[in-house]
Parts: structure tokens; C-alpha cells; sequence
């Protein structure tokens, strides 16, 4: 299953419109979408940056993961994203390697693609996601 690259990288923000001032005027690079991901819990905000983008991560409510994450470290880098040919047949290789899931299947996640999660335990401690078109 080798990724073919980095498809984003997410990063946890307390506010978007914050954050965003310091990716647009000191980077100067240009946001293309504002999501929200209704059920992730979380608004996104996206930078593309050569074949790859920023993904800016802000909490929509107290219980959801990126709202966990920040209160236990703070704003920072929370997942890297990798571009696979097949989410499904990727998370189904990396379980048989003895990785822990955290999606058994692909589904539906911001910027229209497919998505799924492995667990940061399996992952060297650094929260893994497969996406593809
Ligand atoms: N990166 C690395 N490690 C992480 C982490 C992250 N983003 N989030 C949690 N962890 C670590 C914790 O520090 C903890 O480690 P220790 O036991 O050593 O303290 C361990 O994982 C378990 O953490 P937890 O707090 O008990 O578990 P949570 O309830 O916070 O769940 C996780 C963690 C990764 C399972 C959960 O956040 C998850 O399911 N994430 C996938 C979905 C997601 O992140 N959605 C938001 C983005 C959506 C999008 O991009 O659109």
C-alpha cells in the first residue's frame, strides 16, 4: 500500500480565524475552504501548499477529539494525512500487520474524500490517516 504522498496535515487550532492570519499573511498562503465536518465535531480550514495541504482543525463542541487534544497538548500538529490508491484495502494491509484501527472502513471526511483512522498506539505515537478521491 505505499502512499503516494502527504495528502494534509492536520493541525489543532483553538480559533480559525486566529490561526488563519498567520498562515495567510506571514506564509501568504490563500485558505480555498472553510468545512465543517459535522460529524468529526470540528470546522476545517484548508492551504494548499504544493502537492500537499494544511488542514486547520477548530473544536465545534467540548467532547470532540480535536477539543480533547487541545486541552491535554495544546495547539500543534494532530495527524498526518497519507494519499492511498483505496482507503478499504490500506486499512485492511495495515490491520493485518497488527495495527489498531480506528476506522474499520473508509468514510466520508472533509474536502471530499474518503478517510480512515489508525490508532497513534499502532502508529508510533503519531495519529495516521489514509485518504483518497
Ligand atoms: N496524536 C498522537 N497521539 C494522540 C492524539 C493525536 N492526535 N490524540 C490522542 N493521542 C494519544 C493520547 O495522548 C493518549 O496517549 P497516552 O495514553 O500516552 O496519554 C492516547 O492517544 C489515547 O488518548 P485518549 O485521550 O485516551 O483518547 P481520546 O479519547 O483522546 O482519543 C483518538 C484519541 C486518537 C482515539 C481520537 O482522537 C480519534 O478517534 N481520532 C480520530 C478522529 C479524529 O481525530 N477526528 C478529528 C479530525 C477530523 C478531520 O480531519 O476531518
Amino acid at each position: 500500500m505505499k502512499p503516494s504522498r502527504i495528502e494534509h496535515i492536520g493541525i489543532a487550532v483553538k480559533s480559525i480565524e486566529e490561526s488563519r492570519k498567520y498562515y495567510e499573511n506571514v506564509l501568504g498562503l490563500e485558505c480555498y475552504k472553510i468545512e465543517e465536518v459535522t460529524d468529526q465535531k470540528v470546522k476545517t480550514a484548508f492551504f494548499q501548499v504544493g502537492e500537499t495541504k494544511i488542514e486547520l482543525l477548530e473544536p465545534t463542541a467540548d467532547d470532540s477529539a480535536v477539543a480533547k487534544f487541545l486541552e491535554k497538548r495544546g495547539p500543534g500538529i494532530h495527524h498526518i494525512a497519507y494519499a492511498v490508491d483505496q482507503v478499504d484495502a490500506a486499512l485492511a494491509e495495515a490491520e493485518s500487520k497488527g495495527v489498531q484501527l480506528l476506522d474499520k472502513s473508509a468514510r466520508k471526511g472533509a474536502d471530499n474524500l474518503n478517510i480512515g483512522f489508525l490508532h497513534p498506539k499502532s502508529t508510533e505515537s503519531v495519529l495516521t490517516e489514509f485518504c483518497s478521491k
